[in-house]
């Protein structure tokens, strides 16, 4: 049975500040599990730290909010313990591209069937707004007052490059393509990656609601776009200053971690009970 969007309320509402981007995507997540045929128990929403990575206190689903950096191994143990659980990753660019940099690409080479969202809003927003992994080069902030001097990372390069079999760009200010893209990323069997762009209103005053509007294109308006070719991926990826691709970038369809775990092939470990190690550890002794 279909969930009810109300039915996904939790009993306190979000503090991000007014028009921040993070309640768009917190639509849109909520959106696309009303449109799945997935019942509402079998969610799962994991998050570092950071503004956005409070999500899983307002969706009511299973939810974990765990340390900065690490939303990735807490998932990945999620889906060996019970991979019939559909698991949803959401946490900052901060949080993911930074700090949790290394469990990120590792992640993705496994291709443990999840989705990870990450709400980039290209600052620490939590902390202030000190600059971020994918500031832009120049980004004034009290932590760079002269502008930085770091080329940002390209998080659907690295993603692309490091084995992510679904890899997609949404915009919070449009919440419906948003939300498709959140829905192809849950169907996608193995790891996909959906970078958001998610103004910060408070902080970052240069990436803005404004400045994403006139620059996003929908690439599957851009027929000749082939999803298959990491090499047009990173092409599209190259675009930013002038125009931004937002869609689907690269897609490709390859075994899951879980589908070729053997100890996994009876179902999940979860309903194999508990197993007896005495004789094994007598044989050691
Ligand atoms: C190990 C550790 N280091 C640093 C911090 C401080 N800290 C909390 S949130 C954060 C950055 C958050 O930025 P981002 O992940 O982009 O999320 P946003 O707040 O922008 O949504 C930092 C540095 C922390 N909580 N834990
Ligand atoms: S500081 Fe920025 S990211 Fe955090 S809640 Fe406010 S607008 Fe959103
Ligand atoms: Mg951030």
């Amino acid at each position: 049975m279909a969930i009810e969007l109300k039915s996904l309320e939790s009993n306190t509402f979000p503090s991000w500040c007014p028009g921040c981007g993070d309640y768009g995507i917190w639509m849109a997540i909520k959106q696309a599990m009303t449109q799945m045929d997935v019942p509402q128990e079998n969610y799962v929403v994991v998050s570092g730290i950071g503004c956005g990575s409070k999500m899983p206190h307002w969706i009511k689903t299973f939810g974990f909010h765990t340390l900065h950096g690490r939303p990735a191994p807490l998932a990945s143990g999620v889906k060996l313990a019970n991979h019939d659980l559909n698991v949803i990753i959401v946490g900052g660019d901060g949080d993911g591209y930074g700090i949790g940099l290394g469990h990120f690409t590792h992640l993705m080479r496994r291709n443990h069937n999840l989705l990870y969202i990450v709400e980039n809003n290209q600052v620490y927003g939590l902390t202030t707004g000190q600059t971020s992994p994918t500031s832009d080069e120049g980004y004034c902030s009290h932590s760079t007052p002269h502008g930085t001097l770091e080329v940002p990372v390209n998080p659907i390069k690295i993603a692309v490059s490091a084995g992510a079999t679904f890899v997609a760009r949404g915009f919070s200010g449009d919440i419906q393509h948003l939300t498709s893209l959140i829905k192809q990323g849950v169907e996608h069997k193995g790891t996909a990656i959906l970078d958001v762009l998610q103004p910060c209103v408070t902080f970052n005053k240069k990436n803005t609601y404004q400045w994403y509007q006139e620059r996003v294109r929908k690439l599957e308006e851009d027929k000749s776009h082939d999803i298959t070719s990491k090499v047009e991926a990173f092409k599209a990826a190259e675009e930013w200053e002038d125009r931004i691709n937002v869609g689907l970038y690269y897609q490709e369809d390859r075994p899951t971690y879980e589908d070729q775990l053997p100890q996994l092939q009876k179902g999940p470990l979860v309903d194999q009970g508990v197993v007896d190690v005495g004789p094994v550890l007598n044989r050691l002794r």
